[in-house]
């Protein structure tokens, strides 16, 4: 399956929120001037966006961390924190995102400019302007910033073939993949020699160039997993069309078409419907009518199909099957470019952007954790921490409603459930203070 996909793992962090300021507005004449603390900048947010100008996954090996930008502080004339820039990182049309730790998919992105979130910034943390009001004119005190959310990534692209070679074992699959492409495929004759998938692009100055893919022979029961097919037929389920390989030289070609169909059917519906090519193959070993007599028999039963005679091995008749395929792959990219959402404004762009998954939003701000050493309780937690960065010490407000986040959070009742005492020293972060009567 190697070559089938591609494969990396990434690790990313959207940046933290600024914390927000204090300060005091200085003018002239006007020595106790109001609150002028600036709002903390949002960090930035990182995206993952399918563009076309990639095929594959291999720029990942060399940079695996991505971080956005931290939101700048809140400034001291009521002016916000800059924002942390977002990033985008592009992958391939097919690429499959999952979350490492859960191993759940978080986005398929199936087309150009699909686009989903993986990681919010940070809110910027308010700054004491904010908080000023008609009785608490002078707030001492500010938020710190939300902080930014890691993950670890799973980057899986899927094969996107535009053509898929199916049939019976030694129906010349690879042979076909050979002649069409510079694909380099084991071809021998017994049944199946091909073991995992081979792909060949068909490289064309004039027109598209396209990806087929050879894939193991399929026999009867290969839906249900008998044989080596099975687990390739999902990825023929993205081609868009399908080169039915038969062998002119079988004793009874009909049934041997029916075989493939039934199999095709029985895994999908979608798959049995897909446009079918069927290629006569190995005909330089029948005289011309018999070969002419076989196609009738086969157009008879499969009116709805083109029938190209060709031989894999002599190359006959395979320039009239590529240019056949050129012909689909050119409408097929045509149609595709027209319903590329014409005329689009980034607003509506950014509306059909993929919705978030739930830990792309979940900042790991409020859990915490108290535990005991001798007479010192430490608290652990990236919220309260930075709540504690932002007091300041020589304002009794700005204490006082540091005290308030302590209850709110219910820290204050988990100490009190761990038998605190006054007295007792508290730590968060670099923060020590005494347990005292009125945070009881
Ligand atoms: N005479 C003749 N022999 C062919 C032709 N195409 C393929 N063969 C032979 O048929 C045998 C099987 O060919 P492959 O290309 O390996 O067949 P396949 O469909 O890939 O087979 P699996 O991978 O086993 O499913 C080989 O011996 C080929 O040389 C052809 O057009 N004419
Ligand atoms: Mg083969």
């Amino acid at each position: 399956m190697t070559q089938f996909i591609d494969y990396a793992e990434i690790d990313i962090a959207s940046g933290d929120g600024g914390n927000g300021a204090i300060a005091w507005r200085r003018e002239k004449y006007e020595p106790l001037g109001g609150p002028a603390g600036g709002t903390g900048g949002h960090g930035g947010s990182i995206y993952i966006e399918a563009t076309n100008d990639l095929t594959t996954l291999s720029e990942f090996k060399y940079r695996k961390e991505f971080f956005a930008q931290h939101g700048e502080r809140g400034g001291t004339t009521k002016k916000d924190g800059k924002r942390g820039k977002d990033m985008t990182i592009k992958v391939p049309i097919g690429t499959v995102i999952k979350d490492a730790e859960s191993d759940m998919v978080i986005a398929d992105l199936e087309h150009d400019h699909d686009r989903v979130l993986v990681a919010a910034g940070g809110r910027g943390g308010r700054g004491n302007a904010v908080f000023a009001t008609p009785t608490m004119r002078a707030p001492y005190f500010c938020e710190p910033g939300e902080s930014g959310i890691k993950r670890h990534l799973i980057l899986e692209l899927k094969l996107l073939a535009d053509v898929g070679l199916i049939g019976l074992p030694n129906a010349g699959k690879s042979t076909l993949l050979a002649a069409l492409t510079r694909a380099k495929p084991k071809i021998a004759d017994y049944p199946f020699s091909t073991l995992e998938p081979n792909l060949g692009t068909v490289n064309n100055p004039d027109g598209p160039s396209f990806v087929i893919a050879d894939i193991p022979g399929l026999i009867s029961g290969a839906s249900q997993g008998i044989g080596l097919g099975h687990d390739f037929l999902r990825h023929v389920e993205r081609t868009s069309i399908l080169v039915h390989m038969v062998d002119a030289t079988s004793e009874n070609i009909l049934a041997d078409i029916k075989t493939i169909d039934t199999e095709l059917e029985e895994f999908s519906e979608d798959l049995v419907k897909k446009e079918q090519i069927i290629a006569l193959n190995k005909t330089d070993l029948l005289p011309k009518d018999e070969i002419e007599k076989i196609t009738a028999k086969i157009k008879k039963a499969h009116k709805d199909r083109t029938i190209v005679p060709i031989s894999g091995l002599t190359r006959v008749g395979t320039k009239d099957l590529l240019t056949l395929l050129q012909q689909h792959i050119s409408t097929i990219r045509k149609s595709s470019q027209l319903e590329k959402h014409p005329g689009e404004t980034e607003a509506k762009k950014a509306a059909r952007a993929w919705t978030a998954d739930e830990k792309a939003l979940a900042h790991p701000d409020d859990g915490f954790r108290v535990s005991k050493h001798k007479n010192t309780f430490y608290i652990e937690g990236h919220r309260i921490i930075k709540h504690a960065q932002v007091v300041d010490y020589r304002s009794p407000e700005s204490i006082h409603h540091f005290c308030h986040i302590l209850r709110s959070m219910g820290i204050i009742d988990e100490l009190n459930k761990q038998n605190i005492k006054i007295g007792d020293d508290v730590q968060i972060g670099d923060m020590v203070f005494s347990y005292g009567e009125d945070l009881y």
